[in-house]
């Protein structure tokens, strides 16, 4: 089949590139100049694991183009981002795919939304575009489940939701899918597979809130929530999720305020979301306690971790910006590192000058390279706090404070 993949982004180049590999024609059409420039160069703008030698394999095929502009095609996948400002979902972007999409259509093709929209979208504002246009039409949401650092192994590997407008679409788009998907496919109608695809992520997020409020709950009782959630977590029906310093990536902090945007009933929904938002300043309030409990004079805080989650170098949403700009609003001084960030960006420096330049340590990230640190051996640490139970102290004499631990402030 011929393919055109709009956005070919984290989600977008990896779905064309599993494409090709299954043997379909595809081009990869990108607003972002300098993202198709790498890729007419070979190379993927971004890090992802095993992605760049996906794409090498992909260009020997000649199966594989990359365009800035839209051109007519068999099918259509919109990989386009949807940001999110709180309760305001923005659907410019899938909007201007679509209009590009209608203006080059000849009748009859299928168009595909792997963006996530808010449950409602496509037969409120989508349907109303396309029927504007007098083509005919097949229309399709098959929301992405793909985790960064994993990205092919679960496009590949995981069940998918596809919800056609008709049934022939979602028949259509399942055959597609198929062609690179080992897992179970499921076919619903197209405004069920929007609310799965929200409803997956917020289950997260308000699991990860319940965490985060049992981890301070644990701090004024007195005891040890990784213990507590580890013996809990042995019941056959219990699954709690880990408390952290707030939500990070473009999905998980996102996604739920589109049910924010759309009911008045979406109250646990909201309360979550305020909960993982609040995080940041928790720890950083925490901080401050342990700035004067160590009677540290001028502090400097060595963050490790930029990266919203472990071992990737995707800032996107990371709670680390709220902690560092709290600090700034704060006038307490900082040092950032990460391994999967370049050095310089975002000020990022070289572990070992971080961790001679600050007088304390703040875990943000729970990178495995940062497990390992001997950090008794910098004399002028004062304190270390780790928000994510990743290392494996007492360092001697340096005081050693861990998220959800002990005493509370
Ligand atoms: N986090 C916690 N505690 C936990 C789990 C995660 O604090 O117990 C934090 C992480 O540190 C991170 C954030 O939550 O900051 C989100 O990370 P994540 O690994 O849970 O999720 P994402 O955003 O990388 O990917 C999610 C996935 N959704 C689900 O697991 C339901 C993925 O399958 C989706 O495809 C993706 O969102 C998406 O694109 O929608």
């Amino acid at each position: 089949m011929n393919v055109t993949v709009v956005g070919i982004g984290y989600i977008g180049l990896p779905t064309a590139c599993l494409l090709v590999r299954a043997g379909h024609d595809v081009t990869g059409v990108d607003i972002d100049t300098s993202k198709i420039q790498s890729l007419k160069s070979g190379k993927v703008p971004f890090e992802e694991t095993g992605l760049q030698k996906l794409l090498t394999a992909v260009l020997k095929t000649n199966r594989f183009h990359v365009a800035s502009k839209i051109e007519a095609s068999d099918v259509y996948i919109i990989a386009v981002p949807t940001p999110q400002e709180r309760e305001k979902a923005d659907l410019t972007f899938v909007k201007n795919a679509l209009e590009s999409i209608i203006s080059v259509m000849h009748g009859g093709e299928l168009i595909i939304i792997e963006s996530t929209i808010y449950p409602g979208a496509s037969k409120k504002e989508l349907l109303a575009l396309l029927l504007k246009s007098d083509k005919q039409f097949l229309l399709a949401h098959c929301p992405e489940r793909a985790i960064p650092g994993r990205t092919i192994y679960e496009m590949t590997h995981n069940n998918r939701i596809i919800g056609g407008l008709t049934r022939q679409a979602a028949v259509k788009t399942k055959k597609l899918y198929a062609s690179f998907v080992k897992g179970h496919i499921d076919i619903t109608d197209i405004t069920t597979a929007e609310y799965c695809k929200v409803m997956e992520n917020t289950y997260r997020d308000v699991n990860i809130a319940l965490a985060n409020e049992y981890a301070k709950i644990a701090e004024e009782v007195g005891i040890d929530i990784w213990e507590a959630i580890r013996l809990a977590n042995k019941h056959p029906r219990v699954h709690i999720h880990s408390p952290g310093p707030g939500v990070g990536g473009h999905c998980i902090p996102v996604d739920p305020w589109f049910f924010v945007g759309i009911s008045k009933h979406a109250k646990l929904i909201h309360t979550a979301r305020d909960i993982n938002d609040g995080m940041p300043a928790y720890v950083v309030k925490k901080l401050e306690y342990y700035i004067k409990k160590h009677n540290i004079k001028k502090p400097k805080v060595g963050i490790l971790g930029l990266a919203y989650k472990k071992n990737v170098g995707d800032i996107r949403e990371s709670p680390t910006f709220a902690v560092i700009k709290l600090l700034q609003k704060k006038k307490i001084s900082y040092v950032v590192n990460d391994p999967f960030v370049k050095e310089g960006t975002f000020g990022c420096a070289k572990l070992d000058e971080l961790l001679h330049a600050s007088n304390m340590i703040l875990v943000m990230t729970d990178h495995d390279v940062y497990t390992n640190i001997n950090f008794s051996k910098y004399k002028n640490l004062r304190c270390i706090y780790d928000t994510r139970q990743c290392l494996r102290g007492p360092y001697g004499h340096i005081p050693f404070y861990t998220l959800g631990v002990g005493k509370g402030i």
